[in-house]
């Protein structure tokens, strides 16, 4: 009896220990950038001025479940930040409507309350046509922008019919921004869609302040300088007062680009371009995550039992487990992954029947040849390897081809012991910060191209080429049989740089500079009508 109780009383003191342990660390980051801390600065800096977000992608979209409407929230940090500068400040946000039953909602000018449940603002919806989406999204958007500026050898298409499309969506886009703004309102337009905007805008209303956030890499001067309209392009993007990246390397690269192709004044030192009679600033602003979100929530019980749940449910139990979660995406470095997982159960077979790899693939662009491709060459990829390895009980890669709910993407991270990020090229990567977010029990090793932004700032990460097959294998060897010290070091670096740099910080810093912009009317001023 004395024995039973002491037992007890030691289980409860434990877990009372963890627990304790548990809220400190949650107070750790206390003092970190919060959705909060965003809404308090909108609400102080704008002034009353006028917001108007512009993005390719809608924050909510409406769709039919047999004859009702329903609706729901797109995922991600990014759409998580706009939503709150938007709703501390009654902003406009412009996208395409891609539901389809985005307009049985709106009014004639395509507007509607959000969020549906407790409206705060006012998202304007743009209908385009197929052929608008063909030729704007599909075709000049993610088959020439995309692959001109990420080096991955996947030619771009130069299509003068989609350029036409491009320009008249952006034009489109531009007119619904001139149909909702005041005096002095500030424009924030987001990534390679809308490069166009800026330029359209300002001929009308030189009194807006426009900055745009390019969410993918620059490339150097030698690989842009094949694009047929690169004049055009250059001064649309030229007609924003700031122009945002994720790295200093690619605003450098913007810099020179500019230098070689136009006619203006790179002013290095200050970061702009000036360029008849406006200038530029270009600026790194390194996006990130909803950091306290994701730790927070990867702490709660109901995520430990999805995490029991999973392991049950993909027969993980006792294994160690990899982690992959990307678009189906030719960047994203997907085969060249599962190449070095196949030559890791080749060179060290002790792994085998020890670890399983698990991908988490989302489809996209699925209309596009390339993407296809992605998704077959993955397939296939996955087979080969479980069929060359696998054992009774044990599959070597589970693939789990399909969109999960965010909420069910937290678990995975949370009982991975290694994440792989293998892009070949990336402007950021977002999943490398969310893993290190999420794999809050001190557990996990995260393993990152030197191709990513992520890379700049995540240097506790194992960096490895993700088309050196061999060492990339040699990396997962070495993650598997890392120390458990050596883990826990790691990981508290790295959460401490994502949660000090969180995306309500990337969103301050924006609107922190745009509003100073804005008030200084000497700085740029307004070209003579
Ligand atoms: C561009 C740039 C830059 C993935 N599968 C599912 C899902 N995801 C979420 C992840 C993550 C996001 O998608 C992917 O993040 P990436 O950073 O890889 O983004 P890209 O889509 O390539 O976007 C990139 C980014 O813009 C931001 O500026 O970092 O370099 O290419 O958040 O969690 N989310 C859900 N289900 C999935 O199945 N809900």
């Amino acid at each position: 009896m004395e024995d039973f109780l002491e037992k007890s009383m030691s289980r409860l003191r434990r877990a009372s220990e963890r627990a304790a342990e548990r809220t400190a660390k949650m107070h750790t980051f206390d003092h970190v950038d919060t959705r909060e801390t965003l809404e308090e600065l909108v609400g102080r800096k704008l002034k009353g001025r006028k917001l108007i977000l512009v993005s390719n992608r809608e924050p909510y979209a409406h769709v039919y479940q047999g004859e009702d409407v329903t609706w729901f929230r797109s995922a991600g940090g990014l759409t998580i930040a706009l939503d709150s500068m938007a709703a501390a400040c009654q902003a406009v946000w412009i996208c395409h409507g891609g539901g389809n039953a985005d307009f049985t909602v709106t009014d004639p000018q395509g507007r509607v309350a959000v969020p549906p449940d407790r409206p705060r603002y006012t998202l304007k919806r743009l209908r385009l046509s197929r052929e608008e989406e063909q030729g704007y999204y599909e075709g000049f958007s993610n088959e020439t922008l995309w692959p001109l500026c990420h080096v991955t050898y996947t030619r771009p298409r130069f299509s003068f019919k989609d350029w036409q499309t491009y320009q008249a969506v952006n034009d489109k886009f531009a007119k619904a921004v001139l149909e909702e703004a005041d005096e002095g309102s500030i424009v924030f337009l987001q990534d390679y869609h809308l490069s166009l905007v800026a330029s359209m805008l300002k001929k009308e209303r030189p009194d807006l302040t426009t900055v745009l956030f390019w969410h993918i890499p620059w490339p150097n001067p030698e690989i842009f300088r094949i694009f047929p309209w690169k004049t055009e392009l250059l001064d649309g993007l030229l007609s924003n007062d700031i122009l945002g990246f994720h790295l200093r390397y690619h605003a450098e690269n913007f810099m020179e680009t500019v230098g070689l192709e136009l006619e203006c004044q790179a002013d290095w030192d200050r970061m702009l371009i000036r360029r008849q009679q406006r200038s530029s600033r270009v600026r790194a602003y390194p996006i990130s995550i909803d950091f306290k979100g994701i730790f927070e929530q990867a702490e709660s019980s109901s995520v430990v039992r999805a995490c029991q749940d999973l392991r049950r449910q993909f027969r993980l139990t006792g294994r160690k487990v990899g982690l992959g979660v990307d678009r189906l995406d030719y960047t994203k470095g997907i085969p060249e992954r599962l190449d070095a997982l196949d030559r890791l159960f080749e060179r060290y077979p002790e792994h085998r029947g020890q670890f399983t790899f698990v991908q988490v693939g989302t489809p996209s662009r699925t209309h596009l040849e390339d993407y296809k491709q992605v998704v077959s060459t993955v397939e296939q990829r996955c087979d080969e390897v479980n069929e060359k390895y696998g054992q009774d009980g044990w599959q070597p890669v589970v693939f789990l081809k399909g969109h999960q709910n965010f909420d069910t993407l937290i678990p995975f991270y949370k009982l991975a012991d290694l994440c792989l990020v293998s892009s070949l090229h990336d402007g950021m990567n977002l999943v490398a910060k969310e893993f290190v977010a999420a794999s809050s029990n001190d557990r996990g090793v995260l393993i990152l191209s030197p191709f990513t932004g992520a890379a700049r700032e995540l240097e506790q990460a194992l960096l490895v080429n993700p088309y050196d097959t061999e060492a990339f294998a040699e990396s997962i060897h070495q993650a598997l049989s890392m120390p458990a010290e050596d883990q826990k070091v790691r990981l508290e670096r790295m959460r401490h740089t994502v949660a000090e740099n969180n995306i309500y910080t990337w969103a301050q810093a924006i609107l922190n500079d745009v509003v100073r912009l804005a008030e200084d009317s000497q700085i740029n001023p307004a070209p003579a009508a």
